[in-house]
C-alpha cells in the first residue's frame, strides 16, 4: 500500500551545454520542477515534470504545472492510500481535465516510490523485459546544411543508433537530404514540432525517397485528421507526438491511419499508466513505439529509461546520456551510452537504479513548497 504524507516542489535552472532549437522556439536552459515524495513507511523518491519555460510544445509550462500540482494534484495524493501506483492515474483524471505534464511528475513518481519500498528495480516494477535499451540522439535546428552533416557524423561516431533531425521551414529539403547523401544508409528521421500545413505536401513528397526512419509530428500539435490525409500521400511513416495525450488519441491514430508509429512520452500523457496503456495498444495493433525526450535531468531520463524497456519499445529512444544535456547532471553516476549505442537498464540497483544528488539540487534550486 502507498500512502504519500508528504510532497515537496523544487524548481531547479538548469543550463543546457548548447541550445536547442525547434521549429517552435529556443531553448537555453531549463526550468525544471521536480517533485520528492515521502511515503508512510518511509520509501521516499522523486518524480520530474517535463513542462517547460514556454508552452511552444503543448500549453503546459512551469508556471501553470506549478500551481496546478499545489492546488489540484497534491491534495487528491496526499494521505489517500492507493493499493498500487496503478490506481494513480484514475484518480487524477476523475473530472480534472488536461494538465498532464502537472499529473505526470506525481504520478510516476509514485511508480518510483513503489519500486524504492518493495527494493526492486523500476523497471522491473512495470515488466520491463530488456537489459540494455537502444539510444538516439535528437539534433536541434542547425545553421547550414553543411554544420548538419557534421552534427550527424559526430553522433554516428559516437554510435546512436538513430539520428533525429529537427526541420522547420525552409531548414528541411536540402539539410535532410545533405545529411543522407553524406551517409547514405545511416538511421536517419526528421522531426517538425508543427512547422507545416496540408498545403505542404510537396516539401515531404521531396524527402520521402530519401529512406527516412519516419516524419515525426509534419502538421498541428492537436492534429489526427489531417495527419491521416498527409499518410496517403508518402510512404515514409509519419510518427505522432504532440497530438497523443492519451491511449483514445493513439487510437484515434490507428482508426484513422494518421500515422505508423507513436513516440511515448510519460510527461505528455500523464505518467506510466497511460504510457504503458498505450504501448500494450500498439503492440497488438503492429503499431512500434518509442520514447521521447524532453531533455529531461537525469531523474527524468531514470523514468524514461525504465521504460524503454518494455517489449514494444522497438526503435531507440530520445535518451542520451547525461553529458549531451549538462556540464553536471543531479544524480550519481550519471547515464551513460556504450559505444554500441545502447544504455543499460539498472536491473541491480532499487527503485530509479541512480543516487539523487541533493547537494547539487541544493545549488540549483529556485523555490521549494513542501505540501502535507
Ligand atoms: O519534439 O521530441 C520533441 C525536446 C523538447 C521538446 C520537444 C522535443 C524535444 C526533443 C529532445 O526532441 C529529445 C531529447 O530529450 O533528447
Ligand atoms: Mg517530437
Amino acid at each position: 500500500m502507498l500512502q504519500i504524507v508528504r510532497l515537496t516542489l523544487r524548481e531547479i535552472k538548469l543550463p543546457l551545454k548548447e541550445p536547442f532549437q525547434i521549429s517552435s522556439g529556443t531553448m537555453s536552459a531549463r526550468r525544471i520542477i521536480l517533485v520528492e515524495l515521502e511515503d508512510a513507511s518511509g520509501a521516499t523518491s522523486w518524480g520530474e515534470c517535463v513542462a517547460d519555460d514556454a508552452p511552444n510544445y503543448l500549453p503546459d509550462v512551469v508556471d501553470s504545472c506549478w500551481p496546478m500540482l499545489v492546488r489540484w494534484v497534491a491534495p487528491r495524493i496526499l494521505g489517500r492510500r492507493f493499493g498500487a501506483p496503478g490506481e494513480v492515474h484514475a484518480q487524477l483524471e476523475d473530472g480534472f481535465r488536461g494538465h498532464n505534464m502537472a499529473k505526470a511528475a506525481v504520478e510516476m513518481g509514485m511508480w518510483g516510490v513503489e519500486a524504492e519500498r518493495l527494493g526492486i528495480p523500476l523497471a522491473r516494477l512495470i515488466g520491463g523485459t530488456r537489459e540494455y535499451v537502444d539510444v538516439g540522439i535528437s539534433l536541434g535546428i542547425q545553421a547550414t546544411p553543411e554544420a548538419l552533416v557534421e552534427k550527424v557524423r559526430g553522433a554516428l561516431a559516437q554510435g546512436y543508433r538513430k539520428v533525429k533531425i529537427k526541420i522547420g521551414r525552409g531548414k528541411d529539403v536540402d539539410f535532410v537530404r545533405a545529411a543522407r547523401q553524406a551517409f547514405p544508409d545511416a538511421p536517419l528521421m526528421a522531426d517538425a514540432n508543427n512547422a507545416y500545413t496540408l498545403d505542404d505536401i510537396d516539401t515531404f513528397v521531396a524527402m520521402d525517397d530519401l529512406g527516412l526512419m519516419m516524419f515525426e509530428q509534419p502538421l498541428a500539435w492537436d492534429d489526427i485528421v489531417r495527419h491521416a490525409e498527409l499518410q496517403k500521400h508518402l510512404k515514409t511513416p509519419i510518427c505522432l507526438d504532440e497530438s497523443i495525450t492519451n491511449l483514445e488519441r493513439a487510437q484515434d491514430m490507428v482508426t484513422l491511419g494518421s500515422g505508423r508509429i507513436i513516440n511515448i512520452k510519460p510527461g505528455r500523457v500523464g505518467g506510466f499508466s497511460s504510457s504503458i496503456a498505450i504501448h500494450d495498444f500498439c503492440e497488438s495493433n503492429g503499431i512500434p513505439v518509442w520514447c521521447g525526450g524532453m531533455l529531461e535531468s537525469g531523474i527524468g531520463r531514470a523514468y524514461n529509461i525504465a521504460l524503454a524497456s518494455l517489449p514494444n519499445f522497438r526503435k531507440p529512444g530520445d535518451i542520451s546520456p547525461s553529458a549531451r544535456y549538462w556540464a553536471r547532471d543531479i544524480i550519481t553516476p550519471e547515464w551513460t551510452m556504450g559505444a554500441d549505442g545502447t544504455t543499460r537498464v539498472p536491473l541491480d540497483r532499487p527503485g530509479l537504479g541512480v543516487t539523487v544528488d541533493r547537494d547539487r539540487i541544493d545549488d540549483l534550486t529556485v523555490r521549494v513548497e513542501s505540501l502535507s
